[in-house]
């Protein structure tokens, strides 16, 4: 998969060199680009930014640098992607279908945000399939910088052949729609905590069943909003403990 990150802080995705993007760069599995937006202005003072019309607080990014850009970068099958605090929510669902896309373009807004017709325009373009506005949550962050870390990493991982332990993946939080269960390792004794005695059993359908049980609790404490969502195979009764 190729990844285009475009952005007027570069070294703002440094991390994702580092750790397991790192290694999926390595092997190829991830083609990852950082770009300065202002490598596409043409004035002295390389200007990306310019005052509402209409009025109103901040600054908002000229079309006419993205424009240059998503000449220069986009392919026949480019996803654009625009983290936004406007956007659908982000989630392991999104960050599945995206990580089947073999292109994306990730617009990193700063100020109040891109002109708008940089995104009608690019959804119009016959080399971009899709424009998505994506959002971390219900919090507002400075620039689409570091929601751009968190999606592509999100991403990068879903690539076949990218995680050393595929299973892993599968029992991870969210991917059956529920919260992971606690784990535990090495001392079974600890400062007076002991690791929960199923686990110390050797019985593995006992150990599947506790930690599906604590799975759905922590869900339903913590997150009841999923527990509609997720699918309930005949497990226990729960009920949040608050
Ligand atoms: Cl994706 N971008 C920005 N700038 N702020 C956010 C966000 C994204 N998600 C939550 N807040």
């Amino acid at each position: 998969m190729r990844v285009d990150i475009v952005t007027i802080f570069p070294a703002y995705l440094d991390p994702l060199t580092l750790s397991l993007p790192g290694k999926a760069r390595e092997s190829g599995l991830l083609d990852l680009r950082v770009h300065d937006l202002r490598e596409w202005t043409h004035d002295r003072h390389r200007t990306v930014d310019d005052t509402p019309y209409g009025g109103g607080a901040g600054m908002v990014m000229k079309p006419e640098p993205w424009g240059e850009a998503l000449d220069a970068l986009a392919t026949p099958n480019t996803t654009v992607v625009v983290p936004t605090p406007a956007g659908r929510p982000f989630s392991q669902a999104l960050a599945r279908e995206l990580a089947t896309r073999p292109h994306l373009l990730v617009a990193c807004g700063r100020y109040e945000g891109i002109d708008q017709r940089v995104l009608d325009h690019a959804a119009a373009r016959p080399d971009v399939a899709e424009v998505v506005e994506v959002s971390l949550g219900d919090y507002v962050l400075n620039g689409g910088e570091v929601a751009a870390l968190a999606i592509v990493e999100a991403v990068a991982r879903l690539q076949p052949g990218f995680m050393g332990n595929a299973a892993s993946l599968a029992e991870e939080s969210h991917e059956d729609g529920l919260l992971e269960y606690p784990v535990y390792t090495k001392p079974a004794s600890w400062r007076g905590h002991d690791v929960p005695d199923v686990l110390l059993s050797g019985d593995h359908a006992a150990i599947a069943s506790w930690r599906h049980e604590q799975s759905q609790r922590r869900t339903a404490e913590r997150r009841p909003d999923l527990l509609a969502a997720a699918s309930l195979p005949g497990g226990v009764e729960v009920r949040p403990s608050v």
